[in-house]
């Protein structure tokens, strides 16, 4: 039957005409039982999720993921096999704007990946640098807040951004990718991406490593500058999301080289830092990279909303192969993506043509809002039945020996191990991988950050903090604002009152 090209009713019958509403006689009042007038308002005014709490700018496409060496080895997860070809989902985003923020404002590129594995789906949900602001998820949602909105002026504040920073000392590291050439890539076609977090990994003999991420951009990566960025800003807010459609539209299918970095289990009980410390890198001379295969983008969304602002990345979604690690912050994670998806999609997001895995769901799940795909009373609707329905495999879950863990419930730092500190390899960044040009425009983004700081409190700390990371940083910044080395005390961070009476509405 070939279809009516006909306007319809969501209830699929013929619609009477698409510009006017039913009336008493042409001139009078429409009728409340004009139901497409209604249904089309109504409709209307429902088109909008929630955008997500964070990363809600964003964009992405769909491509394929190869392995091309064998890494058995270390696991035994399908999608990692040589040979294998994995399709997926890639989103880029940035974290702090909402959904109409421009592209090119400073920020932390997200990074999402999603596997649609022959077992089951894989999110790696990363980010375009390999490491993170904190390491205890507790303090997420106060990182996140000290980016947005002031309760009231609604505007964002950089007094409270740095407030936060510098009294969150562990975010050294990020902060300086952050005002680094990193913080404004050229497109999302040219950033590398990070699965940031220690995973584990299990081989089919139920040995287990550690194992990080990195996904680099084969045609490496490129950035902007401020002043470009700012240009921008006030020319395409979409730039981003353009320039990966169009590529992808003309065939400039962009690529990246998948490495891994494996580390043998035992190793992280001595290692000279906790490695599951998430403000930290593994350096590569101790684990080096291993390239094991390369995925592209090579098919744009046919819909934006149902493919891309419905899709739903979590770190919860593993494979057998896969696991987590004791990183704290991976492990609030865990909760976290799945809940803000039923909040923002909806109880059966997964059943989401995006979110569907290729493998047949047997979860002993039902009902709930949208509900569409369903058993008749031939299945069971519980565990354990004498009906035949779907029983635990085991061997096939594959989920691993995970790691020791035991001691008294306690809230703490991380056992400090001897290089446990915060600024080292914010350090290590600015003098041995930033280049003498990205070092100069580090230093130009950090002026700009001062003379954007009112509260001279936070000033002092600002420059405590960056003489932390590296002393010629923070003394370039100081003769550029005009503070001289001795004004200010490299005291610790703020303990005392706050300076101004809370605001009262
Ligand atoms: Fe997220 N993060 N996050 N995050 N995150 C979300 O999930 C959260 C963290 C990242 O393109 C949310 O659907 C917690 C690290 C990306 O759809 C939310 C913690 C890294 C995206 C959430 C973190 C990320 C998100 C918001 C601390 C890099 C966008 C809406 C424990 C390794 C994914 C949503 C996409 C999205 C929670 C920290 C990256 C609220 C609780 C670390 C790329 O669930």
């Amino acid at each position: 039957m070939t279809e009516p090209n006909h306007t319809t009713k969501d209830n699929g019958a013929p619609v009477a005409s698409d510009e006017f509403s039913r009336t008493v006689g042409p001139d009078g009042p429409p009728v409340l039982h004009d139901h497409y007038l209604v249904e089309k308002l109504a409709q209307f005014n429902r088109e909008r999720v929630p955008e997500r709490v964070v990363h809600a700018k964003g964009g992405g496409a769909f491509g394929t993921m190869t392995i091309t060496e064998d890494v058995s080895q270390y696991t035994r997860a399908a999608l990692f096999q040589k040979g294998a070809e994995t399709p997926l989902l890639l989103r880029f985003s940035s974290v702090a704007g909402e959904l109409g923020s421009p592209d090119t404002w400073r920020d932390v590129r997200g990074f999402a990946l999603k596997f649609y594995t022959t077992e089951g789906n894989y999110d790696i949900v990363g980010n375009n640098t390999p490491v993170f602001f904190i390491r205890d998820g507790i303090k997420f949602p106060d990182f996140i807040r000290s980016q947005k909105r002031l309760p009231h002026t609604h505007l964002r504040d950089a007094d409270m951004q740095w407030d936060f920073w510098t009294l969150s000392p562990e975010s050294a590291h990020q902060v300086t990718y952050l005002m680094g050439d990193r913080g404004l890539p050229a497109s999302w076609r040219t950033v590398n991406g990070y699965g940031s977090h220690t995973y584990q990994w299990t081989n089919a003999d139920g040995e287990r490593f550690w194992v990080k991420y990195h996904f680099h951009a084969v045609n490496g990566t490129e950035n902007i500058t401020g002043e470009q960025a700012q240009q921008i800003v006030g020319e395409d807010t979409d730039y981003y999301l353009r320039d990966l459609y169009d590529a992808i539209e003309r065939g400039d299918h962009p690529k990246w080289t998948v490495k891994v970095q494996v580390m043998p289990y035992e190793d992280a009980k001595t290692y000279r830092f906790n490695p599951f410390d998430l403000t930290k890198i593994w350096p590569h001379e101790d684990y080096p990279l291993i390239t094991i295969g390369e995925f592209e983008l090579n098919r744009n969304p046919v819909n934006y909303f149902a493919e891309i602002e419905q899709a739903a990345f979590e770190p919860s979604n593993f494979v057998p192969g896969i696991d987590a690690s004791p990183d704290k912050m991976l492990l609030a994670r865990i909760f976290s993506y799945a809940d803000a998806h039923r909040y923002r999609i909806g109880t059966n997001y997964n059943e989401l043509p995006v979110n569907r895995p290729l493998t047949q769901v047997n979860s002993y799940g039902k009902e709930g809002s949208m509900r569409h795909f369903y058993s008749g009373g031939e299945r069971p609707v519980y565990a354990p039945n004498s009906l035949g329905g779907p029983q635990a495999d085991p061997a096939a879950a594959a989920e691993g020996g995970g790691w020791q863990a035991d001691g008294e419930f306690v809230r703490s730092a991380y056992i400090p191990r001897a290089e446990d500190d915060d600024f080292g390899q914010a350090g290590t960044l600015v003098r041995e991988v930033f280049d003498d040009e990205q070092r100069a425009r580090f230093v130009d983004t950090l002026v700009g950050q001062y003379e954007s700081l009112t509260r001279p409190e936070v000033k002092e700390r600002f420059l405590w903090y960056w003489t932390q990371v590296d002393q010629t940083t923070a003394d370039k910044i100081r003769a550029r604002v005009g503070v001289d080395a001795g004004a200010d005390s490299p005291g610790a961070p703020y303990s005392g009152e706050p300076e101004q009476e809370p605001v009262t509405v």
